[in-house]
């Protein structure tokens, strides 16, 4: 009997799920599967009951990958009806270039050239479908685009290669008219030793490279980013900065280790949380939130039976939720309100210079240098502790 989640989300939260996460069978570099196959249709069907909105998955989730065209058709008509019946969106799409054996040095950027061509054509086969199913978002984790040995890959002509692959790629969906941008999601290591594009900023550099880079973004992943040890809702404020959120998989990973892929928030709590109130409440002075949807691309642990799996895609909205509204009620706080005038976090939105001054006049103001005192401006404690001590108080339910 699958619990009912602790906050019962509704379609206008906008949660999503990859096909692939709740249909993992839990096989691992170390043991079997522990669970059975999980036909999409039930997914469709149980993901839509507990209050989910859209389903997201690689082609080869829905299509075998040596499936013939007639199965092809009927996998796809019976998913259909399945979104038919259920109302459930299909936001977002992306191709599996990992899985078969011929992607092992990977797809856009394998040294076979052949390989690089097949790649192409079975990105494109997906493309029509997600635009067939209304997909507004097309993500690109590559991760076997990389390599173990510093001498196997020219990672100069490999970016070359990656750059006409997506430039390709984007030229095609403009010529189509299709409704849809690309996302690329970057992670540091694994399956690779190492991948290219391993963060949100070598991303966004790869971006301002492209022809088509108008319509490309990122998709960041909490995990991937907290494996390089970096801080994800950071990351998030400078993709949003930078208008290159065009989607987010959640999920929990406790830090610089295998990709773990937990539930959302069972990782690094205190970040989900300053996540949660970015993405809905905006940066510190009315900065940019986010609308698409959120996406979880997390992994039920091995150790969960059927029962565990639907509990924990529960438990990934539900958190999302409480985070939602300790968020609300941090920044309705007026005791926080105050505590961030203190720490100035709401003054740095003010203009360093004034309307229309000029470097000469910032010369010529002698307050800001000649008589300046730093060592009175150095005086001044921000009372950034006692913030942070108010947001735990919040994540902790002590204030509400
Ligand atoms: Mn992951």
């Amino acid at each position: 009997m699958t619990k009912t989640p602790t906050k019962a989300p509704t379609k206008a939260d906008k949660f999503s799920f990859g096909m692939w996460t709740v249909g993992w069978r839990a096989q691992d570099p170390f043991g079997d599967a522990t669970r059975p196959a999980l036909d999409p249709v039930e997914s469709v069907h149980r993901l839509a009951e507990m209050g989910a909105w859209g389903i997201t998955f690689h082609d080869n989730d829905l299509i075998p990958f040596d499936a013939s065209e007639a199965e092809r058709d009927r996998l796809i008509a019976r998913f259909k009806d399945a979104l038919t019946e259920t109302g459930l969106q299909t936001p977002m799409l992306t191709t599996n270039l990992f899985t078969h054996p011929v992607f092992k040095d990977g797809g856009f950027t394998s040294n076979d050239r052949s390989v690089r061509r097949f790649a192409l054509r079975k990105v494109i086969r997906n493309i029509d479908l997600a635009a067939e199913l209304g997909a507004k978002t097309y993500v690109f984790w590559g991760g076997r685009e990389g390599a173990e040995y510093d001498g196997a890959k020219d990672v100069s002509a490999a970016l070359d290669r990656y750059r006409e692959g997506i430039d390709l790629l984007a030229s095609y969906v403009k010529d189509r008219n299709y409704d849809l941008r690309f996302a690329l999601e970057p992670k540091p290591n694994e399956p690779r030793g190492d991948i290219l594009l391993p963060t949100v900023g070598h991303a966004l550099a790869f971006i301002a490279e492209l022809e088509h880079g108008d319509m490309v973004g990122v998709n960041p992943e909490v995990g991937h980013e907290q494996m390089a040890g970096l801080n994800f809702a950071a990351g998030i404020a400078q993709a949003l900065w930078s208008k290159k959120l065009f989607h987010i998989d959640l999920n929990g990973q406790r830090g610089i280790k295998f990709d773990q892929d937990l539930v959302f928030g069972h990782g690094d709590l205190i970040n989900a949380f300053f996540l949660v109130d970015l993405l809905e409440n905006g940066a510190a002075d009315g900065g940019p939130t986010y609308d698409g949807p959120r996406h979880f691309d997390y992994k039920p642990s091995r150790t969960e039976d059927m029962t565990g799996v639907w509990d924990s895609a529960a438990a990934n909205m539900s958190m999302y939720l409480m985070l939602k509204e300790r968020a609300a009620a941090y920044r309705a706080d007026p005791e926080v309100i105050e505590a961030r005038e203190m720490a100035g976090v709401s003054t740095l939105g003010t203009p360093t210079l004034n309307p229309g001054e000029t470097v000469a006049d910032l010369l010529a103001d002698t307050s800001a240098y000649e008589d300046f005192d730093a060592t009175k401006a150095a005086e001044r404690g921000f009372g950034f502790v006692r913030l942070h001590q108010l947001a735990m108080e919040h994540i902790l339910g002590e204030r509400s």
